[in-house]
């Protein structure tokens, strides 16, 4: 059991603990089963489990409040209202999932003072820090230059400079967090015909882009993450995964391409792009969330579990022939507008770590054999049968091994968390806005 440095007062280890004893008997039974489930296939259900404890995911600071649309944004009492406060809840997240150790803060809304103490504060909790988010998509009070013209695409150098600046604080401040990596996503694109010469507005990024490309560490990842559409409704100047991987494959070797899961075209492969995206050693990176029709940021699974499986089996395959520098930074990108953010993340770190979990259970010899037999029907029941196996209790022994909630659902509400935070801080403001 992996013990965290929790020293903050969280949840409860006592009523987790209770919570557990409760389904304890029940999980243990279903555990066996499935292990012997797995057994007749050749598959040992403790090697799944122990790679999916292996595995985490990070979540976004931004993710803890409650979201909005450009129409309005509904406040839930209790939610977060500064960086300190949203590290609190993401460790609740961690506690009761164990999925979920690492926060990825944007700046300049998670900006203090002291960063050295922030990043002392998150190993407080057991936390530490993954990918900082710069926002060249708002403009900040005080701030000499507007971005109504774009950012590291803007046609006013004066402008462009101003972001690739605050692109290199970004890093600075992630230095002192450790984290290890920058992802840049823009806003910039337009909404008409003939605002801007699309291929003018690439090249103008591009010499932006490699400046900041140029103050990256050694050790460092700048991830390009595109997206079709919002805020411009016209063209985007890294609109797919084309034009990120130019400019992943422009600026040079630490640079990769992240893939956002609500950022493409309806219907899209996205399971191939991340096979394409490895083939070239590219693949930087992801922000799960689900989509149905424009939204990028529904809850993970929620709309299509299918296709987050079709991720995984190619992170699984990519796994088992990895190309140099294979290590993506998986994280969390959503919006939580109509539900607590603990219960979502806590929801979609379990819905993204299941989907690995079935990834591990296809049959990859069976598979590759039947592809090259072209028995169509064989290869994709070999797929299908692992889909619809029902992981959940690897999942929630995985959790209960390390200190987790096997009911984390129930764990949390019984907590009181929510309430018990709605009485000690502050009141959001309405209003509509992004998350
Ligand atoms: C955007 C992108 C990007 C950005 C975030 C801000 O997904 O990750 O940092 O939302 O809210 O749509
Ligand atoms: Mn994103
Ligand atoms: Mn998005």
């Amino acid at each position: 059991m992996t013990e965290l440095p929790i020293s903050a007062d969280l949840i409860s280890a006592d009523l987790v603990a209770q919570n557990n004893e409760a389904r304890r008997a029940a999980l243990d039974d279903e555990y066996a089963a499935l292990g012997r489930k797995l057994e007749r296939s050749g598959i040992a259900i403790d090697s799944i489990k122990d790679r999916v404890k292996a595995w985490s995911v990070a979540v976004p600071s931004w993710g803890t409040g409650r979201g909005g649309t450009r129409f309005a944004k509904f406040p839930l009492p209790g939610e977060p209202t500064n960086i300190h406060e949203k590290l609190a809840d993401c460790a609740v997240v961690n506690q009761l999932g164990r999925t979920a150790p690492r926060v990825s803060l944007h700046f300049p809304w998670d900006k203090v003072n002291d960063y050295g103490a922030l990043a002392e504060e998150a190993a407080s909790y057991g936390l530490s820090f993954d990918a900082v988010n710069s926002n060249t998509f708002q403009d900040q009070p005080g701030q000499a230059q507007s971005y109504v013209t774009g950012s590291l695409s803007s046609t006013l150098e004066s402008t462009r400079q101003q972001a690739v600046e605050h692109n290199i604080d970004c890093i600075e401040i992630g230095q002192a967090l450790g984290s290890r990596a920058l992802t840049v996503w823009v806003g910039d694109g337009t909404n008409f015909p003939g605002q801007q010469d699309l291929g003018r507005s690439l090249d103008r990024y591009l010499e932006a882009a490699a400046k900041v490309y140029a103050a990256l560490p050694d050790d460092w990842r700048m991830l390009i993450e595109h997206k079709m559409f919002e805020p411009a409704f016209y063209s985007s100047v890294i609109s797919d995964w084309g034009s990120s991987l130019i400019v992943a494959q422009e600026l040079g070797e630490k640079c990769r391409c992240l893939i956002d899961l609500g950022h493409h075209a309806p219907n899209t492969n996205i399971e191939q792009i991340v096979a394409r995206l490895h083939h070239v050693g590219k693949l930087g990176g992801f922000h799960f969330n689900d989509s149905k029709y424009g939204d990028d940021d529904l809850d993970s699974a929620s709309i299509n579990p299918h296709q987050l499986f079709l991720v995984f089996n190619e992170l699984v395959e990519a796994e088992r022939n990895p190309r140099a520098g294979f290590d993506p930074a998986y994280m969390i990108d959503q919006s939580h507008n109509v539900t607590d953010p603990i219960e979502s993340l806590l929801s979609s770190a379990e819905a993204i770590a299941g989907c690995y979990a079935r990834a591990l259970l296809v049959d990859r010899e069976a598979l590759q054999q039947a592809q090259n037999d072209n028995d169509v029907m064989l290869a994709f029941r070999t797929l299908r049968t692992a889909y619809e196996t029902d992981v959940g209790p690897i999942l929630a022994q995985a959790r209960a091994e390390q200190g987790g909630a096997i009911d984390w659902l129930g764990a949390y509400r019984e907590s009181r968390w929510r309430d018990r935070k709605a009485q000690e801080r502050g009141s959001v403001g309405l209003g509509a806005g992004i998350v």
